[in-house]
């Protein structure tokens, strides 16, 4: 485990990034790998204001478009001015959300068309892509239930049974696309248990 590495974790609501997050960290940090944390939309002065708009529910309705590029614009700023930089001195860089969450959330939740979402992944991206990503894989009433006792939603979270079942499928459906970066875990039993899926998969790296 030398060079520098970019590795995203996501999933639907309540599949446990946050708390598997801590985890990793521990787990890289005792082999000896400093872990750059970053999440999206965010990780940077522009895009934590950019989530703030997205996630804010004084923002009231946003048009799905507006909305796609809104989190592509705070991706640009990410990688550009943060995950980049952090990269070429050898860094190791956990974000929790990447572009696979625009596929899903976007893609599969508000039901853009696919091939405009690579349009601007290319624009943005170009060849850039994780080294891995952890796709921590729950079913929508598990994962609800997991977070119910918090407090208010916010401006998407508040989206209905049927818009997180299709964004789980979106996210589902890009694993077997690119099967050799995402990794499907299986989220739903213990914590434990996704902690020895996760551990099996970075020894990988
Ligand atoms: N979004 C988008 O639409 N398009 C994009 O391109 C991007 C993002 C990048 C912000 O995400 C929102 O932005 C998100 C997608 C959208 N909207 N939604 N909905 P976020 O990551 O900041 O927020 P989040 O999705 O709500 O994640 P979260 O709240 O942090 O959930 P989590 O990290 O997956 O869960 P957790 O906090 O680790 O765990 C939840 C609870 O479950 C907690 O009490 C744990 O102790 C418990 N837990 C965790 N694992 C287990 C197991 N295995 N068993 C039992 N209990 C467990």
């Amino acid at each position: 485990m030398q060079k520098g590495k970019f590795i995203t974790i996501d999933g639907v609501e309540g599949a446990g990034k946050s708390t598997q997050i801590d985890f990793i960290c521990q787990y890289l940090a005792d082999k000896g790998v400093n872990v750059v944390l970053t999440r999206e939309p965010g990780g940077t002065a522009i895009g934590e204001k950019i989530r703030t708009l997205l996630l804010s529910n004084s923002t009231g309705e946003m048009h799905a478009d507006t909305e796609l590029m809104l989190m592509f614009a705070a991706r640009n700023e990410h990688i550009q001015s943060k995950i980049i930089p952090a990269l070429a001195q050898g860094n190791w860089i956990l974000s929790d959300r990447f572009t696979d969450a625009s596929y899903a959330y976007q893609g599969g939740g508000r039901g853009l068309d696919v091939a405009r979402i690579a349009q601007l992944e290319d624009w943005v991206l170009r060849a850039f892509t994780p080294d891995m990503t952890l796709l921590l894989d729950v079913s929508v009433d598990i994962g609800m239930k997991r977070v119910e006792s918090r407090g208010k939603k916010d401006r998407i979270e508040q989206e209905d049974f049927d818009f997180f079942n299709r964004v789980r499928e979106a996210y589902i459906t890009r694993s077997k696309q690119h099967p050799e970066r995402i990794k499907l875990i299986n989220a739903m039993q213990t914590i434990a248990y996704t902690q020895q899926q996760i551990k099996v998969i970075l020894d990988l790296l």
